[in-house]
C-alpha cells in the first residue's frame, strides 16, 4: 500500500496586506506552523510521501530564513524516510530562469518542474512499486491542458490545474485548464490536484481530489483546512481529510435590532460568541445587522475599534473585523410630527391618496395602507434614503 499526505497551496512566503506589523508577522508564522504540522503528520504516520500539488510558494522572492525553513522541513522528512513529491503551480512556476530551480533540496525530494509529464517509481515501506506522474508550470500563465500528454494507467497523478467543478469560487482563472474527462480517461488510482482553494473530490468515484489551501489565507477562506491522507493500493483507494490549519478564519452575523445601548451590545456579543466558538486561534469577521438604535453611535469613530479590541481580548482571538451593516431605526410617528422633506413627501402622497393614487413604485407607511403595490422593502428604502442622510449630517 502507498500511503501519502496530499496537500497544496501552502503559499509559504505570502506577504499579508495589513498595516499592523505585529499581525503580519503573526500571520506569516501561522502559515509556517501549519506547513510544519503537515510535515510532522507525515512523519508521525510513517507515510511514504508528502505530495505537494503546487503553490508551495506564493512568489519567487524567498528570504534566506524561508529557504532554510523549507530545507529543515524536508530534511526532517528525509530522516523519517518520507519522500516529498512536489509539482510547481502558477504562483511558484518554474521557468528555466526561476530562482526556485536553484534551491538544492535533499535527495528525498522529487520535483515536477517541467511542462512535460515525468514518470517516477516509488517503492513503498511495504516493498511495492507505484508509478507516479506529474508536471509543473514553466509559464506564469499556462493555458495548455498538459494532462492530455500524461501516460495511461498509472497509479498517482500530481498536477496544479483548473478543472471546472462546484469547488470553484470563480476567481481561480484558467491555469493549466483541464477537464474531468481528460483526467478520467487516464485511469489513475488517484489524482492529486492543486490550485482551487476549496477542498474535495470532483468525481463520483472519489479519485480526483483538490486538497485546497493548507490554511485559510484571508477572511473569505473560512473554516478548518488541511490535506488528504490517502491509502492507495493497486485496485483500491481510501482517503480522509485531515485538519492541519493552526489559524482558522470564521464569519459570524448578529442581528442587534433588539439592543438598546452599547453596554447591552458588548454583553450580548460576548455571551453569544462564547457559545459559538471553538477554542482555536481565530480571525473573526463579525457582521452586525438589523435596524438599530446604535446605528449612529457605531458610525462614530472609535466605537467599533473599541468593540473589536474588547472581543479580541475577552475571547482570546487573533483579530476581530467588524462590519457595520446596520440600518437606521426610525419611529414613523416622530417623522410625521417633524417638519422635513420626507414628511412633505408623505403628506403629498396622502393628498394623492384622497384624489386617487397613481401607480408609482415607491413610498411609505401611509401609502402602504392605501396601495398594495407598495411593499415593505420600498418603504424601507425611502425612509433609509432620507434618514441615513440626515443622520450623517449630525
Ligand atoms: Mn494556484
Amino acid at each position: 500500500m502507498f500511503r501519502f499526505l496530499h496537500i497544496s497551496d501552502v503559499h509559504l512566503n505570502k506577504s499579508f496586506n495589513t498595516k499592523d506589523d505585529q499581525l503580519r508577522k503573526q500571520l506569516k508564522r501561522f502559515v509556517k506552523k501549519t506547513f510544519q504540522a503537515a510535515v510532522h503528520y507525515a512523519a508521525e504516520q510513517k507515510l511514504d510521501a508528502l505530495v505537494i500539488a503546487g503553490d508551495l510558494y506564493d512568489h519567487w522572492n524567498l528570504s534566506v530564513s524561508e529557504i532554510k525553513f523549507v530545507l529543515e522541513q524536508f530534511n526532517f522528512l528525509k530522516e523519517h524516510h518520507v519522500k516529498v513529491l512536489y509539482a510547481s503551480g502558477n504562483h511558484d512556476y518554474t521557468s528555466f530562469d526561476s530562482p526556485l530551480r536553484k534551491i538544492e533540496y535533499p535527495e528525498n525530494v522529487i520535483t515536477f518542474f517541467d511542462d512535460t509529464p515525468k514518470m517516477i517509481h516509488i517503492e513503498t515501506v511495504s516493498g511495492e512499486v507505484y508509478k507516479v506522474v506529474g508536471c509543473g508550470h514553466v509559464l506564469e500563465v499556462e493555458n495548455r491542458n498538459l494532462i492530455k500528454d500524461f501516460p495511461i494507467g498509472m497509479d498517482l497523478g500530481i498536477v496544479h490545474c483548473t478543472v471546472e467543478s462546484p469547488l470553484l469560487n470563480g476567481d481561480e482563472g484558467q491555469y493549466l485548464p483541464s477537464t474531468l474527462e481528460t483526467i478520467n480517461s487516464k485511469g489513475y488510482g488517484y489524482f492529486a490536484l492543486g490550485h482551487v482553494h476549496n477542498h474535495g473530490f470532483i468525481d463520483k468515484d472519489q479519485k480526483i481530489c483538490y486538497a485546497g489551501v493548507l490554511q485559510g489565507l484571508n477572511r473569505n477562506e473560512i473554516g478548518e483546512k488541511g490535506g488528504y491522507l490517502v491509502q492507495l493500493s493497486k485496485n483500491h483507494v481510501e482517503s480522509k481529510f485531515v485538519v492541519l490549519s493552526s489559524l482558522v478564519y470564521e464569519k459570524l452575523v448578529y442581528d442587534i435590532s433588539h439592543l438598546e445601548n452599547l453596554d447591552q451590545l458588548y454583553d450580548f456579543l460576548l455571551k453569544s460568541m462564547q457559545h459559538s466558538m471553538t477554542k482555536k486561534d481565530k480571525i473573526l469577521t463579525l457582521t452586525l445587522t438589523g435596524r438599530s438604535k446604535l446605528y449612529g453611535l457605531l458610525k462614530t469613530k472609535g466605537h467599533l475599534e473599541d468593540l473589536s479590541q474588547f472581543l479580541t481580548e475577552h475571547l482570546d482571538l487573533i483579530q476581530v473585523i467588524i462590519k457595520n451593516e446596520l440600518k437606521f431605526a426610525y419611529d414613523l410617528n416622530e417623522i410625521i410630527r417633524e417638519e422635513n422633506v420626507l414628511n412633505e413627501l408623505l403628506e403629498y402622497f396622502n393628498t394623492l391618496k384622497d384624489e386617487g393614487l397613481p401607480e408609482l413604485p415607491f413610498l411609505t407607511q401611509n401609502l402602504m395602507d392605501a396601495n398594495p403595490l407598495l411593499d415593505e422593502k420600498m418603504k424601507d428604502e425611502l425612509i433609509n434614503l432620507f434618514m441615513e442622510d440626515i443622520d450623517e449630517d449630525k
